[in-house]
């Protein structure tokens, strides 16, 4: 069944997969495309070749700027449905009736990288959605990661300008791992927090269908009474929350750089619908000061041990794009667009951003009508008195284009609250004009330190293994040490084993914030684990059985597994094809291996698949006609997560499923 945006789309689409004569965009039929008019056949073309001219004048236009962060990209559309009505806290209609679908669009993005950039870097991600509401469209505008690196919007070109490629060599591409970003960092300790998240596994997810999502900011819900809570949004996924190990990902960045982008769209086609839940964090208005964190302060999350996460509604992606540029590239989110029982708080980053947004499309979409582009457009109706302007697209009937007008009875006219008009929250403020930081803004490290205590042992490992390669590959000594000196103020035992690592001068006092404070909802450790849509690598090697391969991919199957046959060459086996190699794949890109080998020899490229799927701690499956073929590579098989199989035996290969599931062995030595 199509909704109402595939259907607003529909009516936009041109199919050049149908049969159609080749024309110019006058309508024009051409007899020749493959031939500039040229004033004999070894002669110069003629300037009167209209059709050279409109072919090449439309291709050297066709680049846009991409967008000044987030610039890679990727979507994809689906649906939200609220559970049940909320109607206690927000008027708003999409969040009041479970007999609705709403239409969104999400995109997911990178932050630092240009549009070319690899897939799995370690870096913040985007998450964006736009719900096409019967009210207009709402945008949540998120990351990965719940807090933010800055507290105030005026500091954003500076730390923008700090992360990206540096600007007399452009390097490095997709990584922060450079000098100017750790300079902004070791100079600006509101970055703290979210540098600490940047670190962590978050920083490097599995997939983008199994990554957490965050409004990041302080909101508002609003009921029908005008009663407001403070809101912070939360997508949490279905599938659970999971991560790359870095060498993985930086193997994958080289094997398969649009690894995310793939493992999306694959996963969509197939019918495999990623799902998220959005969930609530609510705080009423008379509670704002109950807590040892300033609610507005964007560096700062609320522990789910202290406000609890209310899940509300399920979001479904289950729809490619038709078109790359025309949907995700032209798609203009902004966190200023809200609906009715939706609003803004004082956070001063968010403040900011409501400016931003719209501002930047005006270069990005090349003028002030990109709400008209297809993917942009509400699905209600809209109508006001803006006219013209670069690429207007619609045709405005009638005399006046003002407010008020005596002429056409002041239409289009203001609508009333009770039938849906937006208002805004009429929050009391007074103040000072002052440019300055709340003093309640100040602590920068406390809930640093509360991540870092949240995580495992692993994951606290995989922190300090990542600030020491960030600052292990920059060149100021300055730089280094200033770093060092801002993890100081979180945590010694961190301080000094990074500037061990970089060859730093450990700091002499522990400066770090005394506190054994947890929150078990931070680690990655307690979250879903399933079978569903992870990948498998069958390697075969000599003269396997393909009765054998077919009961092992069959049961597989049934556990809703990926697999891909990988050989020395491509070949047929059986009924089935083989279709990878060694040369096509690499372990960096499956959750798991298997390797069937019918043979004594086993070449090393299959050994280093295997090494390497080892010591990713990823579930390793051996089925081997001689044990001895182990000999050549660091792989033990006495060890968690590596499963033997002596025999043909389909219920042991049990073990190897849950161990897919389980996904890491990180207690393997
Ligand atoms: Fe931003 C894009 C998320 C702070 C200015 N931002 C952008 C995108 C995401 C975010 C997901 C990509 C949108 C897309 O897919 O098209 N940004 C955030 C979050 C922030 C944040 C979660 C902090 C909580 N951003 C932020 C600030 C400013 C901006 C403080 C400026 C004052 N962001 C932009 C931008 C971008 C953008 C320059 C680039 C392209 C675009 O807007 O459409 O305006």
């Amino acid at each position: 069944m199509t909704n109402k945006k595939e259907e607003q789309m529909k009516a936009h689409q041109i199919d050049n997969t149908k049969k159609a004569g080749l024309t110019t965009n006058q309508g024009l039929k051409m007899a020749e495309d493959e031939f500039s008019l040229k004033a004999g056949l070894r002669g110069p073309t003629l300037i009167e070749d209209f059709h050279f001219r409109e072919k090449m004048t439309h291709f050297d236009h066709e680049r846009i700027p991409e967008r000044i962060v987030h610039a890679r990209g990727v979507g994809a559309h689906g649906e939200f449905q609220v559970y049940e009505p909320l109607a206690e806290i927000t008027k708003a209609g999409f969040l009041n009736d479970p007999s609705k679908t709403t239409p969104v669009f999400v995109r997911f993005s990178t932050v630092q990288g240009s549009r070319g950039s690899g897939d799995t870097v370690r870096d913040v991600r985007g998450f964006s959605t736009k719900f096409y509401t019967d009210e207009g469209n709402y945008d949540l505008v998120g990351n990965n990661i719940p807090v933010f690196f800055i507290q105030d919007a005026i500091k954003f070109p500076d730390f923008v300008h700090a992360v990206k490629p540096e600007p007399h060599t452009e390097v490095p591409q997709g990584a922060s791992a450079h000098d100017t970003f750790w300079d902004f960092i070791g100079q600006n300790h509101e970055t703290a927090h979210t540098v600490m998240w940047a670190m962590s596994d978050r920083g490097i997810p599995r997939s983008l269908r199994m990554m957490e999502g965050f409004g990041v900011h302080t909101f508002r819900l609003v009921n029908a009474q005008g009663k407001a809570h403070f809101v912070k949004f939360h997508w949490k996924p279905k599938l659970g929350v999971h991560s790359q190990v870095w060498d993985e990902a930086q193997k994958a960045l080289g094997k398969n750089p649009d690894f995310h982008r793939v493992d999306l769209y694959e996963a969509i086609d197939k019918g495999d619908f990623p799902e998220w839940e959005l969930g609530l964090q609510l705080i009423a208005e008379e509670d704002e000061f109950k807590f040892d964190f300033d609610i507005l302060d964007p560096t700062k999350l609320w522990p789910e041990e202290e406000v609890p996460v209310r899940l509300v509604g399920k979001m479904t992606l289950n729809r490619n794009v038709d078109n790359f540029f025309a949907e995700t590239e032209q798609v203009a989110f902004h966190p200023g667009h809200i609906v009715p029982g939706i609003d803004f708080s004082n956070d001063p980053l968010l403040q900011g951003r409501l400016f931003s947004y719209t501002d930047t499309q005006l270069s990005r979409l090349g003028g002030p009508n990109f709400h008209q582009i297809p993917i942009n457009q509400p699905v209600c109706p809209y109508h006001n008195n803006q006219r013209d302007g670069m690429h207007q697209m619609a045709v405005h009937k009638g005399q006046t284009s003002y407010h008020k007008n005596g002429l056409n009875e002041n239409q289009p006219e203001p609508v009333l609250v009770e039938e849906g008009g937006f208002e805004h929250y009429q929050e009391k403020v007074d103040g000072h004009k002052v440019r300055g930081r709340s003093e309640s803004f100040l602590d920068f490290y406390s809930q640093a330190k509360l991540f870092y205590n949240s995580m495992t042992a692993v994951e606290q490992q995989h922190i300090r293994d990542a600030y020491s390669f960030e600052l292990g590959k920059c060149e100021s000594d300055v730089v280094k040490a200033n770093a060092v000196d801002l993890l100081n103020h979180i945590d010694h035992a961190l301080a000094k084993e990074v500037a061990e690592n970089i060859d730093v001068a450990v700091p002499t006092t522990d400066e770090g914030v005394q506190s054994e404070k947890r929150s078990d909802a931070l680690s990655m450790e307690h979250t879903i684990r399933k079978t569903d849509t992870r990948s498998v690598a069958l390697l075969l090697t000599g003269d396997v059985d393909a009765n054998q391969v077919k009961a092992w991919v069959e049961k597989l199957a049934e556990h809703n597994i990926n697999y891909s046959l990988v050989g020395k060459k491509a070949y047929t086996l059986g009924e089935m094809k083989v279709k990878e190699t060694y040369d096509t794949v690499d372990s960096s890109l499956f959750d798991a291996a298997f390797l069937i080998s019918a043979s004594s020899k086993v070449a090393d490229d299959v050994l280093e698949f295997i090494e390497n799927t080892y010591k990713h701690a990823k579930p390793l499956a051996l089925h081997l006609h001689d044990d001895s073929v182990l000999d050549k590579c660091r792989v033990e098989t006495d060890q968690p997560g590596v499963f033997l199989f002596k025999e043909h035996n389909l219920d042991h290969f049990d073990s190897f499923i849950e161990g897919i599931a389980q996904a890491r062995f990180w207690d393997r030595k």
